[in-house]
C-alpha cells in the first residue's frame, strides 16, 4: 500500500530525529519533500518545528505502519506531555491509498491534515498531484491564510539533513 507520512520535531536534535524516519523507510521511499521550518500550529507557545512529508510504499497493514511510526517515536524517547505540545518526534499517518476509517486508533485520512499548512505544503512538494478526499492538495492550500503559508519555509533536503 502507498502511505503519506507527516513527520515533525521541535525538540532536541530535530534534524537527526527526522533522519531516523527517513533512514527507516529509505528502501520503501517513493518521494520525500524538502524539510521545512514551520511555526507551531495549535499550541503556539512552543519552539518552531521541522516538518516533512514522506510518501512510502510498504508491505504492511495500516496498523503495522502506525506501530512502526510509534516505534520510531519511542526510539526518539518521546514523552507525551501535552496535546499538540512539544515533541522530539511525531510520525503521523496522513493517508493510506484511498482508505477511510473513523477508528480513533488510526483515523484515515488524518482528521487535521486538510487545514494544516505544515502538512499540505510539504505534501504538495513531495507529490504535486496529491489529493486528499478527492480534493487536490493544491486547492486545499488556497483555503489557508497567506501568512500561514508564507511562514512555512524550506530549509534543506534530506540529502543535507
Ligand atoms: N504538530 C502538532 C501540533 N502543532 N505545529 C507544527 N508546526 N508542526 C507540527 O508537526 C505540529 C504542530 C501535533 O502533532
Ligand atoms: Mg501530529
Ligand atoms: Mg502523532
Amino acid at each position: 500500500m502507498r502511505a503519506v507520512l507527516s513527520i515533525g520535531s521541535n525538540m532536541d536534535d530535530r534534524r537527526r530525529l527526522l533522519r531516523t524516519v527517513y533512514d527507516d523507510f529509505r528502501d520503501e521511499l517513493v518521494a520525500a519533500s524538502q524539510v521545512y521550518s514551520t511555526p507551531p500550529w495549535g499550541v503556539t507557545d512552543q519552539d518552531e518545528f521541522l516538518n516533512a512529508v514522506l510518501i512510502v510504499e510498504v508491505n504492511a497493514t495500516p496498523l503495522e505502519l502506525l506501530r512502526r511510526g510509534q516505534a520510531l517515536e519511542d526510539a526518539a524517547e518521546r514523552v507525551r506531555v501535552r496535546r499538540w505540545g512539544p515533541r522530539t518526534l511525531d510520525v503521523d499517518v496522513v493517508q493510506i491509498d484511498g482508505l477511510t476509517s473513523d477508528d480513533p486508533v488510526l483515523t484515515l485520512p488524518h482528521p487535521h491534515a486538510h487545514h494544516r499548512g505544515f502538512v499540505l505544503v510539504p505534501w504538495l512538494d513531495a507529490d504535486p498531484a496529491a489529493e486528499l478526499d478527492g480534493t487536490p492538495v493544491a486547492e486545499l492550500l488556497t483555503r489557508l491564510g497567506e501568512a500561514e503559508i508564507a511562514a512555512i519555509t524550506p530549509v534543506m533536503g534530506f540529502d543535507n539533513l
